[in-house]
């Protein structure tokens, strides 16, 4: 088996272009192969190479941004080593068309276009429509999963019914996860978030960090500040390695932005309250001036 392919044979169907291609040039003199991300758990993810798939650890500088992580969905550079070396991903080429993040939490819900996405009417005419990749986004229980399923025309993608008694998913999708479509472009199935916006982050900060939130869970305080507590489960994988500095550092940074825009919507809503108060007080005094008046008269 030969890994030096000139070109992304078996990563066609997952996007590899000659644009693409062309962009990897530096990275192929250098030994490297591209690869592209289907699905990250810790420590390591799991890639398509040229040659089928692989399971790659993480071997990024620690000197790149957190939002530089490797998400499903991404291209690669990958070092193929020598076994018993795994192989590792180095290097993450430019990503085109990425949303950071979105604040448009009012309009996230329903943004999963779904025609009939069990009865599959409709789907011929969005199939048609897509070329690269399509994520999809949206709460639990949206039929994300579903739509992705029958785009695919194969049952691929776990899905799973609404709760009875209020109809909400039971978040069944876990991790993000890429798949090929067979008319070309790709898709990604994504867990849902209840909200996509900072103002419900808590939890999009417990599916971007997943790495630190299970490490938290081993920590001997619940409400562990991954400082200089004793028993903290964080700063041991630091210690060990495990873990990067900066990762923490990101995940800290997002965390005290979500508390600064939770309390900045609990201020708007006392001050809301407060101004209902002044009016109601305005309108006391005014009634209670108007019986004076009344009185004198
Ligand atoms: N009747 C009907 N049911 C649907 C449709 N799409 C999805 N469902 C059902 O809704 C339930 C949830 O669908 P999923 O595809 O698992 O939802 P999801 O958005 O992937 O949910 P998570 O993975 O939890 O984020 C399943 O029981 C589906 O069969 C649809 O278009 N019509
Ligand atoms: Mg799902």
């Amino acid at each position: 088996m030969s890994f030096h392919h000139s070109s992304g044979d078996g990563l066609s169907a997952y996007g590899w272009d000659a644009g693409l291609e062309e962009s990897f040039a530096s990275h192929r003199s250098a030994g490297l192969v591209p690869a592209r991300v289907v699905g990250v758990g810790r420590g390591a993810c799991d890639v398509i190479t040229e040659t089928g798939p692989l399971r790659a650890r993480l071997a990024l500088p620690e000197a790149l941004d957190p939002i530089s992580s490797p998400c499903t969905g991404d291209w690669a550079a990958l070092s193929l080593g020598h076994q018993p070396e795994q192989p590792a991903l180095v290097a993450l080429p430019a990503r085109h068309g990425v949303i950071v993040r979105s604040s448009a939490s009012r309009s996230s819900h329903g943004q999963v276009l779904a025609p009939g996405a069990a009865t599959g009417e409709g789907i011929d005419v969005l199939s048609a429509m897509i070329t690269g990749a399509v994520v999809l986004l949206g709460p639990s229980g949206a039929g994300k999963s579903t739509l992705g399923n029958t785009l695919l025309g194969t049952e691929t993608l776990e899905t799973g019914a609404v709760r009875a008694q209020d109809g909400k998913g039971r978040h069944t999708t876990v991790r993000r996860l890429l798949v090929p479509l067979p008319g070309g472009g790709v898709l990604i199935d994504t867990p849902g978030l209840r909200g996509v916006g900072l103002m419900d982050a808590d939890e999009g900060l417990q599916q971007v960090f997943a790495d630190i939130e299970e490490l938290a869970l081993g920590c001997r305080f619940g409400d562990c500040g991954h400082d200089s507590e004793p028993g903290c489960a964080v700063q041991a994988a630091i210690a060990s390695g495990d873990l990067g500095e900066r990762r923490l550092a990101g995940y800290r940074k997002l965390q005290r932005e979500n508390e600064w825009a939770t309390s900045r919507n609990d201020a708007r809503l006392r001050a809301r309250h407060g101004d209902r108060k002044k009016t109601i007080t305005r309108s006391l005094r005014e009634t209670y001036a108007f019986r004076d008046r009344q009185r004198r008269t």
